[in-house]
């Protein structure tokens, strides 16, 4: 799927698409589809209402992103490391996957349960990478320019931190994030960036994008943010 292109979809398509949602939903994978691709370059904020495939809202803080394929996406490794290293999507798929599969938490309420997401341990690329001392944290940059995340490198070299090529089974399509995404499973979804393009170590924790605006930068579900949300499993 490929919604890099055209203009921004204006709020009156948007309030069109809620009803074609709801029948999206009824209907099946089809018409899901195409809400999909309206959907997750929503600058309103109005398809917060839509529910998403499987009970996935879409979200990005910009209004439309740059679609990436394996042709041109890049992933770069840099800060504190011994050995700054590019990766394209291949070198990522060359790795060892490890396949999670754990509930979906977001901070504004909705969870999805038991979703399955594949990739690359963090904590493998930061062993290949060579931490040095003096780092602390991880910072995440994303390819739509103006997300970002953090991680302290405690939290980072966790075995349930990923950065995922696939969820539910499928290749990370470009509304998740695709083609590359955080996840990071014990924590409220924001801190799982999507359209990941860069992971920098540093010697502290930057806050990321919603951190700075109010959100708790140790993102724990049920255990931050002021919510008392079950524990995720
Ligand atoms: N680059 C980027 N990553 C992001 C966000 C975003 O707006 N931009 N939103 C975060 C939030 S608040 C949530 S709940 C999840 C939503 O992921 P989804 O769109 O795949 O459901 O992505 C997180 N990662
Ligand atoms: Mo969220």
């Amino acid at each position: 799927m490929n919604e890099s292109s055209g203009t921004p979809v204006g709020r009156r398509v948007v309030l069109g698409m809620l009803g074609l949602g709801a029948a999206g939903v009824a209907v099946g994978p089809h018409l899901q589809r195409v809400v999909e691709a309206v959907t997750s370059r929503d600058p309103t904020g109005l398809s917060d209402l839509v529910p998403g495939g499987g009970g996935f809202r879409y979200y990005s803080v910009v209004a439309s992103v740059p679609g990436r394929t394996a042709a041109d996406y890049e992933l770069r490794i840099d800060g504190l490391v011994d050995r700054p290293a590019t990766l394209r999507l291949a070198d990522l798929e060359a790795l060892p996957q490890t396949r999670i599969v754990h509930d979906v938490q977001c901070v504004t309420g909705w969870r999805v349960p038991a979703t399955p997401f594949e990739g690359v341990r963090l904590s493998l690329l930061l062993e290949r990478a060579g931490v040095r001392d003096g780092a602390a944290a991880v910072r995440f940059s994303c390819f739509d320019g103006a997300y970002g995340e953090s991680l302290t490198l405690d939290q980072a070299r966790r075995d349930d931190v990923l950065v995922a090529l696939r969820m539910q089974d499928r290749p990370l399509g470009h509304a998740h994030g695709g083609p590359v995404r955080l996840y990071v499973a014990p924590m409220y979804f924001y801190k799982s960036a999507k359209w990941l393009s860069g992971i920098t170590v540093t010697p502290e924790v930057r806050p990321g994008y919603w951190e700075r605006l109010g959100y708790d930068v140790d993102a724990w579900v049920g255990r931050s943010n002021g919510r008392d949300d079950a524990p995720t499993g």
